[in-house]
């Protein structure tokens, strides 16, 4: 069977009333294969998302959605009772069996959820209306998960944010060379071993572990349509503990640049003040009552240690021959890289700025 009869056979296995009609790809992520379902219930059409998880990236699917279940069931019941409660969490629908994922025959692992509608996800931010708005909702995901009750969460990728692992990752890529690619990245690279005294910054602070979501890219928050309201916090398969840092620096990388992740033209590529603004503004709306003087105070070194983390990656994957993220060509990693690390720039640029700015919010 290929992909697409793979998702359609899929879909069939969750409890979903009515007809199946159509599977769809959907998404722009790097990792999870996403499907847009769509079945007919007296004739009318319901949507659903069925996602494939990536099992060379997450070794562990039972413990990933057994995370997974933890969590929407917690902000779950923290938001039971508010208005327009269901579209505000995402619901994970079970398999026919009970299950909370389905194993298709070939070993893939796939999931569904309800279909919140009447919401959205944008790749790059328009307004600082709507970066207050996605911040925010990121901080109150953190807010209503700090009381998360043990056992911990599973590490569903060991090490995710961990810096200076990432540093090695990379001069180990780099040593062997694997592409032959090494030679087509020195700019990069040099400006990789420049910048690797940032890596262990954050780690080195003694912040607090708390439950993070780690993957706060703009589009992994739905907005409403109507509003632009932060309606909804999704893609949680890297929820587990972490620095709530991280988090915030994944906002400042995705949302601060009008440029897309891959703009080949650097030029466009600028952390823009304003947007950083409203990110603080919105991220302390929701956390001020729990952030520590500590974490404040690296919120804007945070949108620069993210930032030259994840081009690492991208540079790291490029050298590798592209095993990890999905690309589209052939320099699309090394595109991604140079990206991030403009952005880098921009955000040296402005730093004193920033942190200026997030002083004054007291
Ligand atoms: P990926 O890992 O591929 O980024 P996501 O979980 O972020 O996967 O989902 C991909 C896209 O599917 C999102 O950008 C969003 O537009 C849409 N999506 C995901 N979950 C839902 C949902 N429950 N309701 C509506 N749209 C969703
Ligand atoms: C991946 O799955 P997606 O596209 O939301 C990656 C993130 C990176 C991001 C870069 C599990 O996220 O860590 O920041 O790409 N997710 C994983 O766009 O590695
Ligand atoms: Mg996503």
């Amino acid at each position: 069977m290929n992909q697409q009869q793979l998702a359609e056979a899929a879909a069939l296995e969750f409890q979903i009333e009515g007809k199946f009609s159509r599977a769809f790809p959907y998404g722009s992520g790097h990792i999870n294969d996403t499907y847009c379902a769509v079945f007919l219930r007296a004739e009318v059409p319901r949507r659903f998302i069925l996602q494939r998880i990536n099992t060379g990236i997450f070794r562990n699917p039972a413990a990933l959605m057994e995370n997974i279940q933890r969590v929407t069931s917690h902000v779950g019941a923290q938001l039971a009772g508010q208005p327009d409660s269901a579209r505000r969490v995402l619901s994970l629908i079970p398999t026919r069996d009970g299950r909370a994922s389905h194993q298709d025959e070939e070993g893939n692992h796939w999931r569904a959820y309800r279909f919140i509608e009447d919401a959205r996800t944008c790749d790059t931010v328009e307004s600082t209306h709507q970066a207050f708005q996605a911040a925010r909702a990121f901080g109150q995901f953190q807010n209503m998960l700090a009381d998360f009750p043990l056992p911990r969460l599973h590490d569903t990728i060991p090490d995710f944010h961990h810096t200076p692992k990432r540093f090695a990752a990379f001069e180990q890529a780099l040593a062997t060379n694997p592409a032959g690619r090494a030679t087509d990245a020195k700019p990069e690279i040099e400006f990789a071993f420049a910048h690797q005294s940032v890596a262990r910054v954050l780690l080195n602070a003694n912040l607090p572990e708390r439950v993070t979501h780690n993957d706060t890219k703009f589009n992994n928050v739905l907005l409403d349509d109507q509003t632009d309201e932060g309606l909804c916090v999704i893609d949680l398969d890297t929820v587990m503990p972490g620095l709530v840092l991280y988090d915030f620096g994944d906002m400042v990388r995705t949302a601060t640049s009008p440029a897309a992740e891959d703009e080949r033209d650097l030029r466009q590529v600028t952390m823009r003040l304003p947007i950083f603004e409203a990110l603080v503004r919105g991220y302390l709306a929701a956390t001020a009552s729990f952030l520590t003087p500590a974490e404040k105070q690296f919120l804007a070194f945070s949108g620069k240690l993210i930032t030259f983390e994840i081009g690492l990656r991208f540079l790291t994957d490029y050298l590798c021959g592209d095993t990890y993220f999905k690309t589209h060509r052939p320099e699309h990693n090394l595109d991604r890289c140079r990206t991030q690390f403009q952005l880098v720039r921009s955000i040296e640029e402005q730093e004193d700025r920033m942190t200026a700015f997030v002083q004054s919010c007291g």
